[in-house]
């Protein structure tokens, strides 16, 4: 921990890489492990782009749900100690996986959402994109002004991440001197891929879970407990 500390105050380039473990403490499921989302419900089934057209009604029912236990969830001292280092950083970027916008809601600035925002949609005929923060949504599927259905404005499993994003996260994690991974099972690509690409880069990396995961072996440092408690011990 007070080596990880070290590492953070001395540098000036600092990247983030959040997974919906930092989310948890306030109450939003993880996907994966036993009291994830997959336990209960198929990828396939649900986060595909071929299971949205197979059953439009079944897949918005399950975001309207996630949206509405989402809308009750407050950012946690984790979200909040990511804001602190951001105020304290020259350089700082922070890359989400997540979609729940409580990186947004704690105050962050700029935040690279790799894969999109459960809070915007997105129609299929004409691409518009707008934000919709109504829980429940009052008829499902939602559908666009220009009469065509409407999608959740998330990336799902073989889709490609938002235009010009990547490139950008990879670029934050190559010029990191430090990358923090925090709460992620990092088994996710390109996301996790960050991981391999700052280490090339002799960035030093600061891992944040409550469980081993496939990068713990080769990172820095990985801080095993709950990023709402580790994280502002870290940035104080
Ligand atoms: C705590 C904690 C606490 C708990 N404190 N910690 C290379 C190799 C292999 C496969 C691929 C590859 N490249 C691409 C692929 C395919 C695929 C992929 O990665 N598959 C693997 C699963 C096998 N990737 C894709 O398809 C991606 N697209 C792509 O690559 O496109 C290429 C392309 C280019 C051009 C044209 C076409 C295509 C897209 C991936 C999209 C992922 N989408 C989802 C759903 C988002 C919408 C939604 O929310 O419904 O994103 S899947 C889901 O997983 C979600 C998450 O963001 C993502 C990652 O999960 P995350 O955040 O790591 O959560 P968990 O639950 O896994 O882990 C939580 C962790 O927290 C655990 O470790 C806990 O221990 C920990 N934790 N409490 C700290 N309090
Ligand atoms: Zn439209």
């Amino acid at each position: 921990m007070q080596q990880a500390r070290e590492w953070i105050k001395n540098a000036s380039k600092i990247a983030v890489l959040t997974g919906a473990g930092i989310s948890a403490e306030s109450g939003v499921p993880t996907f994966r492990g036993d009291q994830g989302l997959w336990k209960q419900y198929k990828p396939e089934e649900l986060a595909t782009p071929e299971a949205f057209l197979r059953d439009p009604r079944l897949v918005w029912e399950w975001y309207d749900w996630r949206r509405h236990s989402i809308a009750k969830a407050l950012p946690n001292p984790g979200h909040k100690a990511l804001v602190e280092l951001e105020c304290q950083k020259r350089y700082f970027t922070l890359i989400t996986q997540n979609v729940d916008g409580l990186h947004d809601r704690a105050g962050s600035g700029r935040i690279l959402k790799l894969h999109g925002d459960i809070w915007r949609l997105r129609c299929l005929d004409c691409r518009a994109d707008w934000p919709d923060r109504r829980v429940p949504l009052p008829k499902l599927p939602p559908h666009c002004r220009c009469g065509g259905m409407a999608r959740p404005g998330v990336v799902w499993f073989g889709e490609p991440l938002p235009d010009g994003m990547w490139m950008e996260a990879e670029h934050a994690a190559a010029a990191a001197e430090v990358l923090l991974v925090i709460g992620t099972s990092a088994v996710v690509y390109p996301a996790a891929s960050l991981v391999t690409l700052a280490r090339a880069a002799k960035a030093r990396i600061i891992e944040i879970n409550i469980e081993e995961t496939p990068i713990s072996g080769e990172v820095d440092c990985s801080l095993r407990g709950p990023s709402g408690e580790i994280l502002p011990k870290l940035v104080a």
